[in-house]
C-alpha cells in the first residue's frame, strides 16, 4: 500500500455547476480526469484539515459510481484521510450521504451523481463535494476547487488499495505507517432511523390503510429506501413501489420527476384508482407529488403548503420554525404564508448550497426550488422521501384530498400561478446571444418604464428589471448573474436563467409567474398554461427565443 505521486496536467472545464461538476461519463473516464477533481476537491474543500480527515462517500448507482468511489478511497487514503465512511456498493442518495456527514460528525463527503440526467455509458455522470455541514459545498470553496484544476499539476494516489464495498463492515490498513479505515455501512439504515425521529410513523401508518398510494423511485437509488419505510415500516403491499430497483442507467430514461418524464406515473394516477403519488429523481433529493386523477402539485405551491402546515409534524413541533426560504426563480408562494404568519422568507439563488449558511445560522427551517425541490434543517440536501412524508403528515392531519387542501390554501392566501419551459440542449451559442439580447434589454433606461403587451391585449407594467445578485445575509459573500427578472407592478414575474447542470450544450429556462386573488375561489382551478398565456407569450417574444433558438415548442413545461 504505498503512496505514488502521480504527474498530470489540467483539464479544461472542471468547474462546478449548480450542484456538483456534470459530464458525460466518457469525460469521467479519461485517464487522471476524475483523478485530478477528486484532488482538487480535496485540496479546496479541506485545506490543513487534509491529514486525519473523516469523509462519507456515495452515489446514487448510476453507471461509473462504482470506480468513483474506489479512486475516491485510492486518493483520499494517500493524502492522509484516515477515515471513509461509505454506503454499501457505494450507494446512498444524496440525502442519506448528508445525513452520515452531520450524525457521524464527518469533515465532509463526495456525492457520485448527476441527478437527474439520464445515466448509463452514454448518459451523464457527477462528483459533488460536500462540507462538514452536511450541505453541498459552498461557492467559495466550489471556485478554489475550479482554480485548482487550472493548475494542477500532481496527485496522490494509493494504486493497490481496492476495498470490498459488497461486504458491511469496518476494514483498517496500514498507509505507509498511518493508519486509514474504511466503514461500508448500510445505505438506507440510518436515514431510516432518522425519518422516524422526524415523523410521527404510526399516525402516517394508520393514515395509509385507508389509502391507496404510489411511490416512483425512476429506477434511482429511493427504491431501497421506499421499500424500507413503505413497505417494511408502514405494512404496504410491494405493488405500491414502482421502479424500485435500482439501474445503472435508470432503464435508459431520465430519472426526472416532472409531468413530462415521470408520464408513466401520471397516466397511472389518471385513471383515479389512487389517491396520492409521489416520484424521485436518480439521487432522491427530488420530488414530485399529485394527488387523485393526477392533480399536479407544483413545487413552489407544495413548498408553501407545507409552510402552512408544518406544526402537524413533530420535528417541528419540538424546534419551531423560525423562518422560509426559496431560490429566487421559485414562485412567491411561500412569501405569503410567512406574510400572514410573520415569518423572515429569504430569497437564494438556483441551487441548495445558498440555503446551508441560513440554515445553520437558525434563520430558517423549511426551504425549497420550483425545480421540484423540497427540504428542511433536518439536513443541508432536498430531501424526496422526507417530502412525502412531510405531505403524508399534512394529508393524515388535515383529512383533505391533495387537491382540497390546495383549494383551500389559495382560498386563503390567493393563487402564484407558475409555469417553468425548458429548452433542453439548444446550441451554447444561442443561449449567450439570448442572455446578450436580455443583458441589454435590462441595462436600456427605456424598458424600465415600458409596458408589455400581448395580442390579447391584457398588458404588464414593467417595476423592477435587474440580473438577480445575492448577498449571503451570513457571510456578506456575492453572487452576481443569478437569473435575469422582469418583475412587474401587479407581482407577476418573467425570469430566464441558463442551467448550470447540463453536461453538453445549453439548456434555458423560462419561469413565468402571476398572482391571482379572486372573490370566486373557482376560478383558483383554472389552468396555469391558460392563465399564464399572456405572459409567455410575452416571455418569449422578447427574448426572441425562437428566432435564436430555432426551436417552436420547449422540451419540457412544468
Ligand atoms: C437545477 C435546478 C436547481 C437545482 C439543481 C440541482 O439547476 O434548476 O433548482 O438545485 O438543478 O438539482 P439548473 O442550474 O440546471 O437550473 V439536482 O436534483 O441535480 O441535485
Ligand atoms: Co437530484
Amino acid at each position: 500500500n504505498t503512496i505514488e505521486t502521480i504527474a498530470t496536467a489540467p483539464f479544461d472545464g472542471q468547474k462546478p455547476g449548480t450542484s456538483g461538476l456534470r459530464k458525460s461519463v466518457g469525460v469521467f473516464q479519461q485517464p487522471h480526469y476524475s483523478e485530478n477533481f477528486i484532488q482538487s476537491g480535496l485540496t479546496a474543500g479541506l485545506g490543513d484539515k487534509l491529514k486525519g480527515a473523516s469523509l462519507a462517500v456515495g452515489g446514487d448507482g448510476r453507471f461509473f459510481c462504482k470506480e468513483a468511489a474506489q479512486l475516491i478511497i485510492k486518493i483520499a487514503a494517500a493524502n492522509g484521510v484516515s477515515k471513509v465512511v461509505i454506503g454499501q456498493n457505494g450507494i446512498l442518495s444524496t440525502p442519506a450521504c448528508s445525513h452520515i456527514i452531520r450524525k457521524r460528525q464527518l469533515c465532509g463527503g463526495f456525492i457520485l451523481t448527476a441527478s437527474h440526467n439520464p445515466g448509463g455509458p452514454k448518459g451523464d455522470f457527477g462528483i459533488k463535494y460536500n462540507i462538514e455541514n452536511g450541505g453541498p459545498a459552498p461557492e467559495a470553496i466550489t471556485n478554489e476547487i475550479y482554480e485548482i484544476s487550472k493548475s494542477i499539476s500532481e496527485y496522490k494516489i494509493v494504486p493497490n488499495l481496492k476495498v470490498d464495498l459488497e461486504k458491511l463492515g469496518t476494514y483498517k490498513y496500514k498507509i505507509c505507517g498511518s493508519e486509514f479505515t474504511v466503514e461500508v455501512i448500510d445505505s438506507t439504515a440510518d436515514y431510516v432511523e432518522f425519518m422516524k425521529t422526524i415523523f410521527d410513523f404510526t399516525t402516517i401508518k394508520k393514515y395509509l390503510q385507508s389509502q391507496k398510494v404510489l411511490f416512483n423511485a425512476m429506477s434511482g437509488v429511493t427504491g431501497p429506501y421506499l421499500r424500507k419505510i413503505f413497505v417494511e415500516e408502514m405494512g404496504l403491499s410491494h405493488d405500491c413501489c414502482l421502479n424500485c430497483d435500482p439501474l445503472p442507467d435508470f432503464g435508459g430514461k431520465h430519472p426526472d420527476p416532472n409531468l413530462t418524464y415521470a408520464k408513466d406515473l401520471v397516466d397511472i394516477m389518471e385513471e383515479g384508482k389512487h389517491d396520492f403519488a409521489a416520484a424521485f429523481d436518480g439521487d432522491g433529493d427530488r420530488n414530485m407529488i399529485l394527488g387523485h386523477k393526477a392533480f399536479f402539485v407544483t413545487p413552489c405551491d407544495s413548498l408553501a403548503v407545507l409552510a402552512a402546515n408544518l406544526d402537524c409534524i413533530p420535528y417541528f413541533k419540538e424546534n419551531g420554525v423560525k423562518g422560509f426560504a426559496r431560490s429566487m426563480p421559485t414562485s412567491e408562494a411561500v412569501d405569503k404564508v410567512a406574510q400572514l404568519a410573520g415569518k423572515e422568507c429569504y430569497q437564494v439563488p438556483t441551487g441548495w448550497k445558498f440555503f446551508g449558511n441560513l440554515m445553520d445560522a437558525g434563520k430558517i427551517n423549511l426551504c425549497g426550488e420550483e425545480s421540484f425541490g423540497t427540504g428542511s434543517d433536518h439536513i443541508r440536501e432536498k430531501d424526496g422521501i422526507w417530502a412525502a412524508l412531510a405531505w403524508l403528515s399534512v394529508l393524515a392531519n388535515s383529512g383533505k384530498s391533495v387537491k382540497d387542501l390546495l383549494f383551500d390554501h389559495w382560498t386563503v392566501y390567493g393563487r402564484n400561478f407558475f409555469t417553468r419551459y425548458d429548452y433542453e440542449n439548444v446550441s451554447s451559442d444561442a443561449g449567450d446571444k439570448m442572455m446578450e439580447l436580455l443583458t441589454k434589454l435590462i441595462e436600456d433606461p427605456k424598458t424600465k418604464s415600458m409596458t408589455f403587451s400581448d395580442p390579447t391585449g391584457k398588458s404588464y407594467k414593467m417595476s423592477h428589471l435587474d440580473n438577480f445578485e445575492y448577498k449571503d445575509p451570513i457571510d456578506g459573500s456575492i453572487s452576481k448573474n443569478q437569473g435575469i427578472r422582469f418583475l412587474f407592478e401587479d407581482g407577476s414575474r418573467i425570469i430566464y436563467r441558463l442551467s448550470g447542470t447540463g453536461s453538453s450544450g445549453a439548456t434555458i429556462r423560462i419561469y413565468v409567474e402571476g398572482y391571482e386573488k379572486y372573490a370566486n375561489p373557482q376560478f383558483y382551478y383554472q389552468d396555469a398554461q391558460e392563465v399564464l398565456k399572456p405572459l409567455v407569450t410575452i416571455a418569449l417574444r422578447t427574448s426572441k427565443l425562437k428566432e435564436l433558438t430555432g426551436r417552436e415548442e420547449p422540451t419540457v413545461i412544468t
